[in-house]
C-alpha cells in the first residue's frame, strides 16, 4: 500500500512502505558483519540482550548488546599501585582454569587488558566495572571495593573458569557497565567450629565460597559446651582438654594462635573481617569442665559431647570468670585487626537474670578496654550496653524466648542490629523434613524463605537505620565435612548475600531464583557439593 505511513505498533515508529523495506532486507543481506548473526535485524540497532545472571544482583548494570571481551593469550591485567589483592586473586584464578600467562603488571596499555584501580568516584566497598570490546576496566573506591568487582567479574565469564584445572575456552564476557555497591555493612556467615572442629584449610575453603558472593564477615564460633577451640597463653587446659572432643565424642581439635592468625590474614586477603566468638555465660560447659576453679563449687563437671544448650554457666560471682575473660578478649583482640569481639550471651538458661544483667555489665568495659566493640546475641539487650555494641538478633520463637524484644531493647541503648533470624537465615536449618543433615527446631528452611525477607521490615521497633546487616549462622552439631557444609550453605548463603547487597526493591524470587540457578554449573566445577533444590530451575546441561 503506497501512501500513507503506518505506524508500528510495536516501536510507535512510522512504518516505511513495502519497497523500503525490501531494500533495507538486501543492504542488511550484502554488508553482514562478522560475530554479529544475520538474524540480529537491522545492523544499527543489533537486538537486546538478556543481561548476564549475577548473584548478588548490582545495584545498576547496562548491557551493551553486540558487545564482548573475549580473553586470550595475549591479555594482560594491570593492577594499578593501591588496588590490593584483587589482581592477583583474579590472575590466580583465571590462569589456573584459562592456562593463559595473563602476566600482572602496575601499569599497561589500554586494549586487551583487565585493569583495576582506586577512583575518586566510588566510596567505600562500590565499584564501576566497565566490559567493552577493547578491555575490561574495573574501578573502585577502596582495595576492597575491586576485590567485590572482581567476584562479578568472574561471574561474567563462563562456569568453566571457575575450573581447578585447563579448560578449553572460549573466555568471552559479554559487554555491560556495572555500577554497584551494597546495602548493607555488615554481610556475614558464621561457622561453628566447636560443635565440630574445622581445620584451617578448611575454614580457608569456607571463605574464599563465602567471598564469591561479597561476604565481608566471618563470625567464628570458637567456644561452647562440646568444645574449646583457641589455644590460650596461661590457660593450657582450655583448648588441650576443653577442645579434646565435639558433638558424638569424636576427635575434637583446636586452633593454635598462628593458625588463627592464618585464618585472620586469609580473611584480610579476602576483605572479610573475623568476628571471634567466646560464649557466655551459657555453653560454657568444656572452659568449666578445664578448670575446677571456674565453677562456682569449684567442681569440674565431665566434657559434654551431646546436643542440649543452656545447661551450664560461668560463675558470676567469683572474680576468676572475669581473669579468665580478660585474658582470652585481649589476646583474641590483639591478634584480630576487626573492630568486634562476640561474647555470645544466648540462651542463659541457668543464669539468674540478675547474675545475667551482672555479666553482660562487666564484659563491656572488658572489651572496651581492649579496644573493640561487643557484639552479643540479641538477650544482650536485658543487660547495659554501650552505644555501637551489636544486637544479633536470632531468637525467632514465640513467647519467653521472643528475641524482639530483647532486639529493641539494645536498639534503645545505640546498637546496631545485625539480622539472623533462625528461620530464615539458619543454615543448619532442613530444607524440608526429607534433608539428612540440620534441624529443624526453627522451622524448614527451602530457598525461598531464606530469600524472600527484608531486614528492615523483620521486627518492630528495628528500622533500616538500626540494621548494620544480615549474617547466616551455619551451626554444626550435624555438619562434619566440607559436603556437609557446602550442602547446607548452598544455596542459602548466596540469599543472604543478596539480601545483604542488593537494593530490596531490586529483589523478587522470580529474578532471583533465575539467576541463582546459573550459579550450579559454577558449583560443579569448583565443585561445591550444593543442594539441588527443586525450587530453582538448574540448567540440565
Ligand atoms: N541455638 C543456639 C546455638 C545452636 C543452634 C542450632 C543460638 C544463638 C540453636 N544458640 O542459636 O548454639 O545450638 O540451631
Amino acid at each position: 500500500m503506497a501512501g500513507s505511513p503506518r505506524t508500528d505498533p510495536g516501536t510507535g515508529r512510522a512504518h516505511p512502505g513495502r519497497r523500503v523495506l525490501a531494500a533495507a532486507a538486501v543492504a542488511a543481506a550484502l554488508v553482514a558483519v562478522p560475530g554479529v548473526p544475520a538474524s540480529a535485524g537491522p545492523l544499527h540497532t543489533p537486538r537486546p540482550v538478556a543481561p548476564p545472571r549475577l548473584v548478588p544482583a548490582p545495584a545498576s548494570l547496562r548491557t551493551l548488546p553486540g558487545v564482548s571481551f573475549t580473553l586470550t593469550r595475549h591479555t594482560r591485567i594491570v593492577a594499578r599501585p593501591g588496588s590490593g589483592t584483587a589482581g592477583s586473586y583474579l590472575a590466580g584464578i583465571l590462569r589456573r582454569s584459562t592456562g593463559y600467562p595473563l602476566p600482572l603488571t602496575a601499569s599497561g596499555g589500554s586494549r586487551d587488558v583487565i585493569s583495576l584501580g582506586l577512583s575518586g568516584r566510588e566510596k567505600g566497598e562500590g565499584y564501576r566495572l566497565d566490559v567493552t570490546r577493547a578491555s575490561v576496566r574495573l574501578e573502585a573506591g577502596s582495595a576492597a571495593g575491586l576485590f567485590r568487582g572482581v567476584q562479578t567479574l568472574r561471574q561474567l565469564l563462563p562456569p568453566a573458569v571457575e575450573s581447578p584445572t585447563v579448560r578449553p575456552g572460549p573466555w568471552t564476557m559479554p559487554g555491560v557497565a556495572v555500577q554497584d555497591s551494597p546495602r548493607f555493612a555488615w554481610r556475614g556467615t558464621m561457622l561453628d567450629v566447636s560443635r565440630h572442629f574445622f581445620t584451617v584449610k578448611q575454614v580457608e575453603r569456607y571463605i574464599d565460597l563465602a567471598a564469591l558472593y561479597k561476604i565481608n564477615t566471618l563470625h567464628l564460633h570458637l567456644s561452647d559446651d562440646q568444645g574449646w577451640r583457641i589455644a590460650i597463653n596461661g590457660w593450657p587446659r582450655l583448648a588441650a582438654y576443653g577442645g579434646s572432643t565435639a558433638v558424638g565424642g569424636g576427635k575434637g581439635g583446636y586452633y593454635t594462635q598462628a593458625d588463627y592468625k592464618a585464618i585472620v590474614r586469609y580473611a584480610a586477603d579476602r576483605y572479610m573481617n573475623v568476628v571471634p566468638e567466646i560464649d557466655g555465660p551459657s555453653h560454657t560447659n568444656a572452659a568449666l569442665a578445664s578448670y575446677a576453679k571456674l565453677n562456682c563449687d569449684d567442681k569440674a563437671p565431665p566434657l559434654y559431647t551431646g546436643t542440649e544448650v543452656g545447661f551450664s554457666s560461668w560463675c558470676i560471682a567469683k572474680p576468676v570468670t572475669y581473669e579468665l575473660l580478660n585474658d582470652v578478649l585481649g589476646q583474641l583482640a590483639e591478634m584480630t585487626p576487626g573492630p568486634y569481639l562476640h561474647i555470645g550471651g544466648d540462651e542463659a538458661h541457668s543464669t539468674t537474670p540478675a547474675d545475667y544483667a551482672t555479666f553482660i555489665g562487666k564484659l563491656g568495659p572488658i572489651v572496651a578496654k581492649h579496644g573493640k566493640k561487643m557484639v552479643g546475641w540479641n538477650e544482650i539487650g536485658a543487660g547495659k550496653i554501650a552505644p555501637g555494641s551489636v544486637a544479633q538478633y536470632w531468637n525467632t520463637a514465640t513467647g519467653s524466648e521472643d528475641g524482639t524484644q530483647t532486639a529493641r531493647d539494645a536498639v534503645a541503648q545505640g546498637a546496631k542490629v545485625v539480622m539472623s533470624p533462625a528461620n530464615r537465615a539458619y543454615l543448619d536449618m532442613k530444607y524440608d523434613e526429607s534433608t539428612p543433615l540440620g534441624q529443624d527446631w526453627a522451622g524448614l528452611i527451602e530457598v525461598r524463605d531464606s530469600y524472600e525477607w527484608d531486614p528492615a521490615a523483620l521486627v518492630d521497633g528495628v528500622a533500616e537505620k538500626d540494621v548494620l546487616g544480615v549474617e547466616a549462622p551455619l551451626w554444626s552439631e550435624t555438619l562434619v565435612t566440607n559436603d556437609d557444609i557446602d550442602y547446607m550453605a548452598f544455596p542459602r548463603l548466596p540469599s543472604i548475600a543478596e539480601i545483604g547487597w542488593t537494593p530490596q526493591s531490586q529483589r523478587t524470587w522470580s529474578d532471583f531464583r533465575v539467576r541463582l540457578a546459573a550459579q550450579g554449573p559454577r558449583w560443579s566445577v569448583m565443585p561445591v557439593h550444593y543442594y539441588r533444590s527443586p525450587q530453582v530451575p538448574w540448567p540440565t546441561s
